[in-house]
C-alpha cells in the first residue's frame, strides 16, 4: 500500500492511506487508530515518516491527540457552502442539529469610527455588542461578537438574542434581510478565545467577518465570528467565466 519507488513521499501516502481508511469507515470518529510503532510495523516505514504523516493529520485536525492515551479521529467537520445567507440556527437545523448559544455579554456601546463608518452613521451612535457562543448538539462550534445598531432594533432584549437574531427581524419585526459581504481569514486563537471554544491554547481558529444589510440597503449587522478550525470548512463552487 506504500510504494517506495513513487514520487510521492511516503508520509503523504500514509496521510492518504489512513484518510481512505477514515471515508470507508474501517476508522470512525472517536476510534483510536493504532499506534506509532504497529502503524511503522504495517507501512513498513521509520517510526520518523509515521510520526510526520500523523503530525500532518493532527495540525488538520483529521486526528486529534489525547495525553496518555493514544491518537483518535476526529468528528466530521461541518461543511458550510459559502452560498446563501442563512443564519447560525438555519444552518443546524438544516443538519439536524439542535443549535443553542450562551450569551457571555449583551452591551450598548458608542460606535467606534471603523464601525460608524460600515454602518453608515455617526461615531459614537449607540450600537449593541452582543458577544455569543454558539454550540451544535452541546458541542462548541463558534464565537460571536455581533454589532447591531441600537436605533435599527431598540427592543432587542437579552431573551432574543439568546435565540435566533434573524428570525426576530424576519418574524418579530417584518423586515427583510438583503445581503451580506463576508470576509474570511485564519489566525491562532488568543487565550481567551480558546478557552471558551474549548480548545487547546494556540489552535488555529478561522475568523468571518460579515456586514449584513437589509433588504433597502440600511446596514444591519457587522458579525466577528471565529470557528473552530477542527469542526468547520467552508466550502464554496466557482465557475469559469
Ligand atoms: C451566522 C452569521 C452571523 C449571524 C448569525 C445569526 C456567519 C459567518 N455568521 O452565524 O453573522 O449574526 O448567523 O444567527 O455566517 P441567529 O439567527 O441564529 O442568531
Amino acid at each position: 500500500m506504500i510504494d517506495k519507488k513513487s514520487p510521492l513521499p511516503m508520509y503523504y501516502q500514509i496521510e492518504e492511506n489512513i484518510k481512505q481508511r477514515i471515508s470507508n469507515g474501517d476508522y470512525q470518529p472517536s476510534d483510536m487508530i493504532p499506534s506509532e510503532r504497529e502503524l511503522s510495523d504495517t507501512y513498513k516505514v521509520s517510526r520518523m515518516t509515521v510520526r510526520q504523516a500523523i503530525n500532518n493529520m493532527v495540525n488538520k485536525g483529521i486526528l486529534f491527540r489525547e495525553k496518555g492515551k493514544g491518537t483518535f479521529v476526529s468528528a466530521k467537520k461541518i461543511e458550510q457552502p459559502l452560498k446563501g445567507l442563512t443564519s447560525f440556527t438555519e444552518d443546524m437545523q438544516a443538519r439536524g442539529m439542535k443549535p443553542s448559544s450562551k450569551l457571555v455579554s449583551f452591551n450598548k456601546i458608542g460606535a467606534s469610527a471603523e464601525l460608524a463608518r460600515k454602518f453608515e452613521r455617526e461615531e459614537g451612535e449607540l450600537v449593541f455588542q452582543i458577544k455569543r457562543i454558539r454550540y451544535a448538539d452541546g458541542k462548541t462550534m463558534a464565537i460571536e461578537n455581533s454589532y447591531i445598531p441600537v436605533e435599527l432594533l431598540p427592543d432587542l432584549t437579552e431573551q432574543v438574542v439568546s435565540g435566533s437574531i434573524y428570525d426576530y427581524v424576519e418574524k418579530t419585526l417584518k423586515q427583510s434581510i438583503g445581503k451580506a459581504s463576508q470576509f474570511i481569514e485564519a489566525s491562532i486563537a488568543e487565550d481567551s478565545q480558546s478557552a471558551m471554544l474549548q480548545i487547546p491554547p494556540d489552535s488555529a481558529i478561522l475568523n468571518i467577518e460579515r456586514n449584513t444589510f437589509l433588504a433597502d440597503g440600511t446596514p444591519f449587522e457587522v458579525v466577528n465570528s471565529s470557528y473552530r478550525a477542527d469542526r468547520y470548512k467552508f466550502i464554496s463552487d466557482i465557475y469559469r467565466v
